[in-house]
């Protein structure tokens, strides 16, 4: 917040530092304490991932920071709903990773333990339309949260959020941290340079940086225009009578669909070991739009075939067929495996949906 500027609505007791107000958090925590606690900055905290992440580094007793930009701060309950429930234990700071001054200002305010990029255009779709907007942002952005670790916290550990569809096209199931990248969106794309950026900054500089390659990782609270939240959405719907059909593109599209909540556990493990290095999280199993339309409907009791309807316009231009993760380094390395399997995370979606559209 600049000076002179007025804080915006209730936000204003959830910016304690942006506000330097940080002897609030002495009286909280006490100095001796505070200074044992472990910092983390999350940039896109208020994301599904950065709202999970924030949870989990809060029970291991983080002290958690966060930037999110001014429009969610100007409209918090349609931004902030997934954080709504732990806006008074965290920090948030208003910043777009857009702007070097603003991600700079922040590390070096913080000086974080762990730093966490996930904020990005992380739509695929999306970035078919407007392929400059998520260039800049999901490039430069990274760019930016690199830059400004190296030269205001050097020693702050560094997760990069990459994805399976930098594998985009694959030759070979399932994928691990060795296949070859095949991107096929300009969003793939964003994402090969942003990890060839985290391995550069980590072999340059000595970052401790890494990328997690996850596959796709779904939960009740993912954004609306991903397609397995459309789709446990519109079952919910349909089923209260709210809605009549659901228009669908590519359903013979498969996908490796895991849990966010598991997710998180595994950024938080790779910047816990010993050297820095990437990993692929994922489930091992692929299904089908297809399946996982039929096992939803199932759920409520209906019969797909008379609700879905196919929309041409809803197909990519160059769609990804095929995505299967191999995690047997992170098992090995990490410890860490999914615990929710695909039906279990279809029927959670759904109850979730059902249970908020009841109300
Ligand atoms: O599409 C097909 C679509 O948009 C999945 C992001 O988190 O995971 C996500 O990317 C599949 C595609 O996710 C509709 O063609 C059919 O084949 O849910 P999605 P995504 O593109 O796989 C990766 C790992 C990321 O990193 C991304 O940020 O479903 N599909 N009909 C449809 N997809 C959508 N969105 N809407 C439909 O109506």
């Amino acid at each position: 917040m600049e000076p002179g500027e007025k804080p915006i609505g209730h936000l204003y007791r959830y910016l304690p530092v942006a506000q330097g107000k940080r002897d609030t958090d002495k009286k909280e925590f006490g100095p001796l304490k505070e200074k044992k606690m472990k910092k983390a900055f999350i940039t896109g905290i208020d994301g599904q991932d950065g709202s999970y992440l924030a949870e989990f580094l809060l029970e291991k007793g983080y002290k958690v920071y966060g930037m999110i930009r001014r429009v969610a701060i100007e409209d918090p309950e349609h931004h902030l709903w997934r954080i709504r429930h732990i806006l008074d234990k965290i920090s948030l700071f208003p910043g777009s990773i857009e702007s070097y001054p603003t991600i700079y200002k922040n590390i070096q305010k913080i000086k974080p333990d762990e730093c966490y990029h996930l904020a990005a255009q992380s739509f695929v779709s999306y970035s078919f339309e407007d392929e400059f907007s998520t260039l800049n942002i999901n490039i430069n952005g990274t760019l930016n949260v690199l830059s400004a670790i190296k030269e205001a916290s050097p020693k702050c550990r560094f997760y990069f959020a990459a994805s399976s569809e930098m594998f985009g096209k694959v030759r070979h199931t399932p994928q691990n941290e060795l296949t070859p990248f095949y991107p096929r969106s300009p969003y793939g794309i964003s994402k090969v340079a942003g990890f060839e950026l985290t391995r550069n900054y980590r072999e340059a500089y000595g970052l401790f940086a890494v990328s997690g390659i996850l596959f796709n990782h779904e939960s009740p609270r993912r954004g609306f225009e991903f397609v397995t939240r459309k789709i446990t959405n519109a079952v919910a719907e349909i089923k209260l009578g709210q809605a009549e059909e659901l228009r669908l593109g590519n359903l013979d599209a498969k996908r490796d669909w895991g849990f966010s909540g598991d997710y998180v556990k595994a950024m938080w493990l790779m910047l816990a070991q010993d050297k820095p290095e990437d990993y692929v999280i994922a489930t091992a199993e692929a299904h089908s739009v297809r399946e996982f339309v039929k096992i939803a409907f199932d759920y409520v009791g209906l019969n797909w075939k008379d609700y879905v309807v196919i929309d041409k316009t809803l197909y990519r231009p160059a769609e990804v067929s095929l995505l299967m993760g191999d995690y047997a380094k992170a098992r090995k390395k990490l410890g860490w495996k999914p615990t929710v399997k695909f039906e279990e995370l279809v029927r959670m979606m759904v109850e979730a949906d059902l249970e908020r559209l009841s109300r």
